[in-house]
């Protein structure tokens, strides 16, 4: 297969596999700044062999192409610079001098329409092609062409009989699309049209699970090549050039392997993939517009039939679609609920990540053989355990497995909860932690519904909602510690009517999300009355003992900790900062008082190691050296404060101390896993070692809460020594931590001949251990820290304006 292919019209040379800065880099306004990772991601794609770079003036990435252009050595003629017009339609010539000036070069070698002119736009097709020979006539541009051309838009032009012939028809192009744009390829071909393909991965990207997966997948196992790289080829195949990106080297050095000498598809394969492809069609990109104008002829002066390939199923489906998407923007207006946009993930992109998503699949699986329906999975003896029975691993970890793009898990679970979950079943008869229902089963729901849009979630996260909002009917409004989901009725533990301060503090997000996204609004009520009670607390430098009455609203016990049972009240009052678009100062004034409290009560060094950590007060002065190892969330949240504030660096330089501490707890154990808690020595002068490890918090329960700060770290700090502590401690779960079936807790972290495993294998660790460390191991963080936060147990939801 040859590396370029020549233009018809200016002799122009195209490498086939072009650099796309569109749908990911997207930005859509020319005057942002220069986008610092864009800019590395064009280099590392020139060093790798890139020379096709394609832009459009609606992309908004102009200057930094320019930047990323300037700032390297390749010579200009060895690079191919695509641009498209769209936004400045109306004066052609003027909006390619101005891609020109924002790029920082002479002239483009392809300049485009970007977009068929269905009915909107002020001048006419012929004035427009016009203005683009023009710009080839003053070397402004090498060739020009048309982009989401179909076949009569092209005839249209064809009519007028131009001087320069469009050398280039940039399409959407992929399997699912195969069948709707055949004609058009062969009518391009006929003409001499250079076809190039954007989104040629869009099938796998945003319809995973279709018909094409299993073929492309056979076909890319029968030649030890990856699924992208079938598709591309098959797509060379078929068209000339594809557009592609990625930020990540090794895909796109995975995408330039498709050029390989011996590397070929035969007619069988192709064949497979287009009957494959033919089972569905699929377009991303101006769906409506286009196939709405191939099925239907959709401007008053196309006059012809409607297009041949229009078939009952086609035209169902599109009206279908179009009824549901009008309905539903007519049910949002009305309701003012908040829509979540379905989001795509692909495949692991890295070794590291293939190999969490490998200990996800050995987790899953054996919970699935052998507790399915249960909470969660009793590795050793291989039973289910039950606990709130609501199906707690299947609900606390669907998220994961959308992230990770395991469909076929994905669908086994979504059917769980849409047939068996169940808030009136006997199993949910009894009295359980109210905190962790609404973290791990209402969290669960709520985020799977933001990230797949489907509305079963909602509808469940609203019955299991409502009979949490049943708790907040105390005389303070802190909800009591216990609820019985089947019989609405609440309760305090059975020793004590108090509650856990992270407890009552740690319910809001969810409630307040709640509500958001199902229009009622006494949800965000209940959550706001609550943290109301917690503001007006009298407290030591914002920090609160652990325990407060619900019928009281007194704060108890005297005991101050950043650990079990204070913990996520703290990380709540940033977060709900930020779920409020930061709107709501109180919650930020609370947050930074007690990270001040914290240096000012908690904060120690140990030795000989100088190791700073976090320890605890009782009766609220006396200070202990014990830090739980749930406190190391708390160097994640720092930085995700600093990050709003940076010049509060000290804040940015604790997280930094204490991230190196919490890592320090693992790697001084034999087995590289740390403690459930630790002692420190704080004394210069003793013999005793900076972390002690007493017997009875010798064990490891697969706790989440420093791989959760490093996924911080690493993003905000850009240190990558950060991801590879992370696969450090991954590797220790592996070695000690992983049985026959699942992964169990283990009883001694110190004794790597014995560490006595656990028979427990708690939600969380596939909630939330092996999400983070999925996370924390891509090169581009996919939830960014200002569209998505995430609750105290890994569930992502969205940062509203307000
Ligand atoms: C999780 O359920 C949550 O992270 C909670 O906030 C505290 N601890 C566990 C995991 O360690």
């Amino acid at each position: 297969m040859s590396q370029t292919v020549t233009l018809s019209t200016s002799k122009t040379v195209v490498p086939v596999i072009g650099y796309g800065t569109g749908t990911k880099w997207y930005s859509g306004d020319n005057s942002k700044p220069i986008n610092k990772e864009l800019v590395e991601s064009i280099h590392e794609a020139f060093s790798i062999g890139y020379r096709h770079l394609d832009a459009a003036e609606m992309y908004g990435t102009d200057t930094s192409i320019g930047e990323a252009i300037r700032t390297q050595s390749i010579p200009r003629n060895e690079l191919f610079i695509t641009n498209k017009v769209y936004k400045n339609i109306e004066n052609i010539e003027q909006a390619c001098l101005d891609v020109l000036s924002r790029l920082g070069i002479d002239y483009l070698d392809l300049w485009l329409i970007h977009s068929p002119f269905f009915d909107r736009n002020k001048i006419s097709l012929e004035q427009a092609w016009k203005q683009m020979e023009k710009l080839v006539e003053n070397g402004k541009v090498k060739a020009i062409g048309v982009s989401n051309f179909q076949k009569q838009h092209l005839e249209e032009l064809f009519a007028l009989n131009p001087k320069i012939k469009p050398a280039v028809n940039q399409i959407e192009f992929n399997p699912y699309l195969y069948k709707a744009s055949k004609d058009l390829i062969e009518y391009c071909k006929s003409k001499g049209i250079v076809i190039e393909a954007y989104s040629p991965l869009g099938s796998i990207v945003y319809k995973p699970g279709g018909p094409l997966d299993e073929v492309v997948e056979k076909i890319a196992k029968k030649y030890n090549r990856t699924p992208s790289q079938i598709l591309l080829k098959w797509n060379l195949i078929k068209g000339d050039v594809v557009i592609t990106t990625s930020s990540i080297r090794e895909r796109l050095e995975d995408f330039l392997k498709v050029l390989d000498k011996n590397f070929e598809l035969n007619n069988e394969d192709i064949k497979a993939i287009d009957d494959a492809g033919a089972k569905l069609h699929f377009r991303k990109f101006r769906a409506k517009e286009i196939d709405v104008f191939i099925y239907f002829g959709y401007r008053s002066h196309v006059t012809e039939p409607a297009n041949e390939q229009l078939n009952e199923y086609h035209r169902d489906e599109i009206n279908k679609d179009k009824e549901a998407w009008q309905r539903k923007q007519k049910e949002e207006s009305q309701s003012g609920k908040f829509k979540p946009q379905k989001q795509y993930f692909s495949n692991p992109t890295n070794e590291r990540q293939i190999a969490v998503r490998d200990a996800m699949r050995h987790a899953w699986k054996a919970y699935r053989t052998y507790a399915w329906g249960y909470d969660e999975l009793l590795p050793i003896s291989k039973t289910p355990s039950p606990w709130f029975g609501l199906g707690l691993t299947i609900v606390d970890s669907i998220d994961t497995l959308y992230i990770m793009n395991m469909t076929e898990e994905y669908k086994e679970a979504r059917e769980w909860i849409e047939k068996s979950f169940s808030c009136d079943s006997d199993s949910v008869d009894k009295f359980n932690s109210h905190f962790e229902i609404t973290i791990r089963i209402l969290g669960g729901l709520l985020s799977t519904y933001h990230l797949s849009a489907d509305d079963i979630f909602l509808q469940r996260a609203i019955e299991i909602g409502d009979r949490l909002f049943i708790n907040f009917n105390t005389p303070t409004r802190l909800p009591l510690a216990e609820i019985n989901i089947k019989r609405k009725a609440a309760s305090g533990y059975r020793w004590t009517s108090d509650s856990a301060l992270s407890e009552v503090g740690t319910v809001q997000i969810e409630m307040r999300d709640l509500s958001r996204v199902s229009g009622e609004k006494k949800y965000e009520d209940a959550a706001d009355k609550s943290a109301a009670v917690l503001h007006h607390q009298s407290k030591k430098d914002g920090l609160l003992p652990i325990f407060v009455s619900p019928l009281t609203g007194r704060s108890s016990g005297g005991v101050v900790s950043l650990g079990a049972r204070g913990d996520s009240y703290y990380e709540y009052l940033l977060k709900q900062w930020l779920q409020t678009g930061q709107q709501r100062s109180t919650f930020w004034d609370d947050w930074i008082e007690s990270m001040d409290g914290v240096r000012k009560h908690l904060w120690r060094l140990a030795y000989p190691d100088k190791l700073y950590f976090v320890g605890e007060l009782m009766s609220m002065s006396t200070f202990s050296p014990k830090m739980d190892h749930l406190v190391c969330f708390l160097a994640g949240n720092m930085a995700l404060g600093w990050s709003y504030k940076k010049d509060l660096t000290y804040l940015l330089d604790m997280a930094k101390d204490l991230t190196k501490t919490c890592y320090q707890t693992y790697a001084k154990q034999a087995t590289g896993l740390s403690p459930e808690i630790a002692y420190f020595n704080t004394d210069p002068q003793s013999n005793e070692p900076t972390i002690t490890v007493r017997d009875n918090d010798a064990h490891n329960l697969l706790r989440p809460e420093l791989i959760e700060s490093l996924y911080y770290m690493y993003f905000l700090t850009g240190d990558t020594i950060y991801q590879d502590w992370g696969w450090k401690i991954f590797q220790s779960f592996e070695k000690y931590t992983r049985q026959t079936d699942g992964y169990s807790s283990i009883n001694d972290v110190r004794n790597p001949d014995n560490v006595r495993p656990r028979d427990k294998m708690e939600s969380f660790f596939l909630a939330e251990t092996l999400k983070y460390l999925y996370l924390l191991f891509d090169k581009k963080n996919l939830f960014p820290f200002d569209q998505w936060l995430f609750n105290t147990e890994a569930h992502p939801l969205p940062i509203y304006k307000n």
